[in-house]
């Protein structure tokens, strides 16, 4: 995320040693260099805090990590029974939320779930994106305990950490009263992001849970990478499908370090597909994001920044592509981080809102042609799969997308 700032008040935040503090305090941003990023802010500590979720208030250890290796991982989704009848049948209802993205299971209590109902909670993730569940008690161990079940968890570089030890899987999201976002920091557009698609194996399903938060706003949109392919012409897919961008970690990194805090391990880059297949629905996903993709590679520089800005707009102004939830305590959101982006508001300044976030690691992208040469399938549209069950008759062409139509009344 290219904004990484800060503000005044965070500057004292939870650093190890005398040595580390003092280089804290040399780098400590000046008023005019502060900038305040709300997704990566640091929180200040105060003594003697009673709230009730105080051991999971953000810190950043001064600790090293060694860089990420190469793991296998296995999409659950792939165990999953296609109807989801064990997942669903335990629901009262199935809510989705647009015919895009986004559904809403309720009266399911997420620490009773069967590992077959996770497969098939896995799956209805990587088909609708995002899904979301109210009212639950499930502990942090517990939501640690089902995203283990999806993958290898990661352990984030940079963003705070909960306060109580053994949680270092565990990325917190934390803000308060003391940290006012300042719109001379960023842009509503460069926050939008899927989280750490710089790493070599970028997460899978992630979890999300609201701890505390305010009535009202706060609220978190999603924007479909699969609805964004399918938007596309049949030339400019074709097009895509043969591009790779490079993912950065270090304009994150920097910003930490510019405000004066460690970064556990070396920032990476990584040259990902710009479109790359769901390896479970075998669906085509447009994945860049603001947040971390600076470049397409092997096109000149000004024909990358033009696709990059017509791609992060779409991404962020397309509303058909959007899901927009509103938390409240205890709700949990899963999203799939390959076919997802995501960004939150921050209009509910000066309340507190607390989220704890699990990420399972994923396999590498995979290109579209990698993708059909290992399996020998040929990957999909998914809005075309979707009008073939509906018994639509799908276009021949898409030439009718070039005629424009006065729907401005
Ligand atoms: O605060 C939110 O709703 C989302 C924060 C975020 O981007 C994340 O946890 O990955
Ligand atoms: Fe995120």
């Amino acid at each position: 995320m290219a904004p990484v700032a800060i503000s005044e008040e965070s500057g004292n935040a939870t650093i190890g040693s005398a040595a580390e503090l003092k280089k804290a305090q040399a780098n400590k941003p000046t008023e005019e260099t502060q900038l305040f990023n709300p997704f990566f802010s640091p929180t200040v500590e105060t003594e003697n805090d009673d709230y009730q979720y105080a051991k999971y208030k953000p810190q950043f250890p001064v600790v090293e990590w060694e860089p990420l290796t190469d793991i296998e991982v296995t999409d659950r989704g792939h165990f999953a029974d296609p109807s989801k009848t064990a997942l669903f049948s335990a629901a009262q209802k199935v809510k989705h939320l647009t015919p895009t993205i986004g559904t809403e299971l309720v009266g399911i209590d997420l620490r009773q779930l069967t590992n077959p109902q996770k497969d098939e909670l896995a799956l209805l993730v990587a088909e609708r994106g995002v899904v979301f569940f109210r009212d639950q008690e499930l502990s942090i161990h517990e939501q640690l305990d089902v995203g283990r079940y999806f993958g290898p968890l990661h352990k984030h570089a940079s963003t705070p950490i909960p306060r109580e030890p053994g949680l270092e899987e565990v990325h917190v999201v934390y803000n308060d009263a003391a940290q006012r976002p300042d719109a001379s920091g960023f842009s509503k557009i460069e926050l939008w992001h899927s989280d750490v698609t710089y790493e070599v194996q970028p997460p899978s399903a992630t979890s999300l849970k609201v701890i505390t938060g305010p009535e009202y706003g706060g609220d978190t949109l999603w924007s479909s990478g699969y609805a964004l392919y399918s938007s596309l012409s049949p030339g400019m897919q074709v097009y895509l499908e043969g591009l790779t961008a490079l993912h950065s970690a270090v304009p994150q990194a920097d910003g930490y370090r510019a405000a004066g805090l460690h970064v556990r391990r070396e920032p990476v880059e990584s040259v990902h597909p710009v479109v790359r297949v769901h390896p479970v629905t075998g669906w085509k996903s447009v994945y860049v994001n603001p947040g971390f993709t600076l470049r397409i590679l092997g096109v000149p520089k000004p024909e990358s920044d033009t696709i990059l800005n017509f791609l992060f707009h779409q991404i962020a102004d397309n509303v058909d592509f959007h899901v927009r939830f509103h938390w409240e305590p205890n709700s949990v959101a899963f999203w799939d981080n390959r076919v997802v982006t995501h960004t939150a508001t921050f209009d509910f300044w000066p309340h507190t809102r607390h989220a704890l976030r699990v990420t399972p690691r994923g396999e590498k992208p995979e290109s579209v042609e990698d993708y059909e040469s290992r399996t020998g399938k040929v990957a999909k549209d998914r809005q075309i799969e979707i009008w073939k069950e509906q018994g639509v008759e799908i276009p021949q062409s898409k030439k009718g997308l070039s005629r424009a139509r006065g729907y401005n009344d």
